[in-house]
């Protein structure tokens, strides 16, 4: 079926003033990402309330009690997942099948919360503390959609070890879609949820240059690290990544200082986020399993490093060397 391509504007609460994917005349329908459509949950929990529909163009004011901004902005971090995994990673789609997945937003009441749902194909974003504080940035949205990606490929049990490396893949694809889109308001950087003030002290969610900073998540692997919450069991292979991509040390990127550490005192040169994102990428889609483990994402990684760039190359010797300053060994 035929659709007109329009470009909206939104007025996002997170992302300043940008270009949404919408349909005639008007619908937050992205009829150039596989339809994707954002729907209003107006405090509701079940179902996909409403279409968002305007007379207008023009989305939102840039504030949380105007329901059309949760909306704008959901439905941007859409598109740029979209647009990342398709022209960086190839893939089309969370299932590669040129279908887009849906948004639902204003879910419940003072929920402080998202989530990706198979069930649905479907992202939920909560209003926040107060309603003032939508979970809806760039961030939140590309780790909500990776859910899905993960899902679909390697299929990592959301508990144990193999959980862990499940959350901190929707936190380091939330990095790269973030560093991609290059959004003037909402620049890239190795934290998640930087911008929706979730501790309501301005501080972040989480810190891949040193998971340790938010009090829970681990920096480095343990035997025992499978049986902690997978938002913390994550933090090592956060941390590998952020190794991986910036090296260990001092580093101020985008305006942000970060300091790495390493577990075994060496240092770790980062080969920079344009290639660590490939290898994270090839490693879920082609060496990943459902049980696989934080030795096996080792495994995993240097054989795609190997795949994409040789053996015996810098890539594969930094990824070896980010693992081991994460206390995996070979
Ligand atoms: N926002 C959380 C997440 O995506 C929801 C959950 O705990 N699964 O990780
Ligand atoms: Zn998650």
């Amino acid at each position: 079926e035929w659709q007109a391509i329009e470009t909206g504007i939104g007025n996002t609460m997170y992302s300043g003033q940008v270009t949404l994917g919408t349909a005639p005349s008007y619908s937050l329908t992205d009829t150039t990402r596989g339809n994707h459509k954002t729907y209003n949950l107006n405090g509701g929990t079940s179902g996909t309330g409403t279409l968002f529909t305007n007379s207008t163009d023009t989305w939102g004011n840039g504030l949380p009690s105007n329901k059309e901004t949760a909306g704008a902005d959901a439905h941007y971090g859409a598109a740029l997942t979209w647009d990342y995994y398709k022209n960086v990673h190839g893939r089309s789609g969370i299932r590669g099948d040129g279908v887009g997945a849906y948004s639902r937003v204003h879910y419940g009441n003072a929920y402080v919360n998202a989530f990706w749902s198979d069930s649905c194909f479907c992202m939920t974003y909560g209003d926040g503390t107060n309603n003032t504080k939508p979970l809806t940035s760039i961030d939140v949205a590309a780790h909500e959609m990776t859910h899905g990606v993960t899902s679909n490929t390697a299929g990592l049990v959301y508990s144990g070890e193999s959980g862990g490396l499940n959350e901190a893949t929707s936190d380091i694809m939330a990095a790269a879609v973030e560093f991609y889109a290059n959004n003037a308001n909402d620049k890239g950087d190795y934290l998640v949820g930087e911008k929706i003030d979730i501790r309501g002290n301005g501080t972040p969610l989480r810190y891949m240059d040193k998971p340790s900073k938010d009090g829970s998540s681990k920096d480095s692997w343990y035997s025992g690290i499978g049986s902690i919450d997978v938002h913390y069991s994550s933090g090592p292979a956060n941390h590998f990544f952020y190794l991986l991509s910036e090296g260990s040390g001092a580093k101020t990127v985008n305006g942000v200082n970060y300091d790495s550490p390493t577990s075994d005192g060496l240092p770790v040169t980062g080969i920079g986020i344009d290639k660590a994102r490939l290898i994270w990428f090839k490693a879920l889609t082609t060496k990943f399993t459902s049980n696989t483990n934080y030795a096996g994402a080792r495994t995993g990684t240097v054989a795609a490093a190997t795949e994409l760039y040789g053996a015996g190359s810098a890539e594969v010797t930094a990824v070896e060397n980010a693992w081991a300053a994460i206390n995996v060994g070979s």
